[in-house]
């Protein structure tokens, strides 16, 4: 028996949009063969070299259309107040009466897609359906790759199951008809006139964080934008880490870390579950459970090479579609840091003849990879596990190059719920807006929560209170701090696995750790850093906590928080004040 609510929807928005016909997709191999049949003859993709790149693709969007657009991203909850100061709000009514005459007839002459979609692996009470209705082949194809599509979802689905509708149009790429908004009375996402991820990949950031963040507050658990990892020690205790960071700030390379030789060699192992956004809900045992809705990942393909992220590499070799890369003219791809040399020539994402000497980049800085997650090789084999996985830390971090220290370890949850709101980075090329400027964006949340910012950390806090002591430590950690002359003093990359393994022997009640005015603080010495041959000024920066610093930056929390006015928690309040008087001691 078909689902009728969804029948009925489809057909109204066909009548609304007006396609030539109607698709509804499956998933199967000869679907997206034809599909990508079509868009290399239409010159959407580019095949690239099969023996290299076995059923891969490139293609270039449009030069406006290159990463998700906050200022035109809206919540549209009913009451202003539910938005919060973070979100951009229109009433319902108002945005339906400025997005729907867009969508009618605008897939006149056109297919018109159903994706039926499924968040997170079949059977498990942590997953859930969407269906993405859209007039572009290229996003059935990434949404192919990156979420379990088809008969599973259907099947999940069953006859009266509830769905997240999403409604997606190219129309005509116009960057002032952009919109990207979220309904969550409605359970509905409108997308119209852009087709890059984020904005048009609706099972991703519009469903996975915006509209499943207002669910989890609604039903009790949290939607997050964090990778999920599993660290096995010799011993063979398996732990597993979630973690937040801002887009672009090596939240995959951190997902798909290879330990250093001596880690390897000892007999530490480290996998993949997810690299962008986590489900946590409380399973029986009263512990927090990971799971990663998503079904591939979405890369920032610049910087990406066997030598900073050798899994991250071999996973995008096959059946992978390239979005705003350089094309060599062997029908391969580079970008840069791909390679340490650049190819003589190449073709770059605006697809313009390139060489090295023309001074342009070859690859568009937020260029991407989308790639099936099982191709992975450190991919957990809980990767598709029903029941998700025990969470036993979260670390939030961001991108500092002063004052925040290498990594330093929550008192308690609500003190880790304080490190989440807090959390401040440098700009990176995501997000439109000038790269390096810092910004607050607390948990990573900030252009992904669906509902008041204060409202969201009082939910922390309620869930914290609800799972007593069998919550999650909390850490916060700085890959980025610099010296005086602008260099990095953290290695990074592989060598985080120091930071990864003091975090582990936290949670086994081994790890050593004194108390700081801002947290836990290991010693340099617990973390073995001896085979790094750091300089003894840059361990002392990367371990340090300077009060006159942290005085100007308790300064600014509290400026901050002024935004959230009477919405402001009471336990980010009294955290806030703590740690005042904590630096003023
Ligand atoms: O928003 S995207 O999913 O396109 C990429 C990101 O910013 O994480
Ligand atoms: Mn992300």
């Amino acid at each position: 028996m078909a689902h009728q609510a969804l029948e009925k929807w489809v057909e109204q928005i066909a009548q609304i949009t007006q396609p030539k016909t109607l698709h509804w997709c499956d998933g199967s191999e000869e679907e997206i063969e034809s599909l990508y049949e079509l868009m290399t003859s239409d010159g959407t993709l580019t095949k690239l070299n099969e023996s290299k790149h076995p059923n891969s693709y490139l293609a270039r969007s449009d030069v406006n259309d290159v990463a998700r657009v906050e200022g035109r991203t809206f919540i549209c909850s009913a009451l202003k107040e539910d938005a919060g100061p973070t979100n951009n709000w229109m009433a319902p009514e108002e945005m339906h009466a400025v997005i729907d005459p867009l969508f009618e007839g605008c897939m006149d002459g056109r297919v018109m897609y159903v994706i039926p979609y499924l968040m997170g692996p079949a059977g498990s009470p942590l997953s859930k359906v969407g269906i993405e209705i859209t007039d572009s082949p290229y996003v059935v194809a990434n949404m192919r790759i990156m979420t379990r599509m088809g008969k599973v979802a259907l099947d999940e689905l069953g006859e009266d199951g509830d769905f997240v509708k999403g409604l997606h149009s190219t129309g005509d790429l116009a960057p002032d008809q952009r919109y990207i908004s979220h309904f969550p009375d409605e359970n509905l996402i409108m997308s119209y006139s852009s087709n890059y991820g984020g904005n048009a990949l609706l099972g991703k950031k519009c469903f996975a964080l915006r509209l499943a963040s207002v669910l989890g507050k609604r039903e009790g658990w949290l939607a997050e934008h964090m990778l999920i990892l599993g660290i096995t020690s010799p011993e063979g205790k398996k732990r597993h880490i979630c973690a937040a960071f801002p887009s672009a700030c090596g939240k995959t390379n951190l997902a798909m870390l290879v330990p250093p030789q001596e880690f390897l060699d000892a007999g530490w192992k480290v996998e993949t579950i997810g690299d962008d956004i986590a489900w946590l809900k409380f399973g029986p045992d009263g512990k927090l459970y990971a799971i990663n809705p998503e079904f591939g990942f979405f890369g920032v393909a610049p910087g990406t090479s066997m030598e900073t992220n050798p899994n991250a590499l071999l996973s995008c070799r096959a059946n992978t579609l390239f979005t705003n890369v350089a094309l060599c003219p062997d029908n391969t791809v580079w970008w840069e840091g791909l390679t340490e040399e650049p190819p003589v020539s190449a073709i770059d994402w605006k697809g313009n003849p390139w060489t090295p000497e023309s001074g342009d980049k070859a690859a568009h800085p937020n260029s991407r990879f989308t790639a099936p997650a099982k191709q992975c090789p450190s991919i957990s084999g809980d990767f598709d596990s029903p029941a998700g996985v025990p969470v036993d830390a979260i670390v939030f971090g961001g991108r500092r190059s002063t004052t925040t220290p290498l990594v330093y370890e929550a008192f308690n949850w609500q003190h880790g719920t304080y490190l989440g709101a807090t959390m401040t980075s440098e700009k990176t090329a995501a997000a439109a807006g000038k790269v390096g400027e810092l910004r607050h964006d607390p948990m990573a949340m900030l252009p992904f929560c669906g509902y008041h910012m204060a409202d969201y950390w009082q939910h922390w806090l309620d869930i914290g209170e609800k799972g007593g002591d069998k919550m999650p430590r909390i850490f916060h950690v700085n890959w980025f701090r610099k010296d005086s002359e602008g260099r990095f003093v953290w290695p990074g990359f592989r060598d985080n696995m120091h930071v990864l393994k003091w975090i582990v022997d936290r949670c086994d009640g081994i790890g050593k750790a004194k108390e700081t005015p801002i947290g836990l603080m290991p010693d340099p010495d617990s973390l073995d850093l001896e085979q790094l041959e750091l300089e003894p000024e840059d361990v002392e920066l990367l371990f340090s906590v300077d009060k006159e610093e942290w005085k100007e930056e308790v300064a600014e929390q509290a400026e901050y928080f002024k935004n959230f006015g009477d919405k402001l928690p009471g336990g980010i309040q009294d955290e806030l004040d703590a740690l005042k008087s904590r630096i003023d001691n």
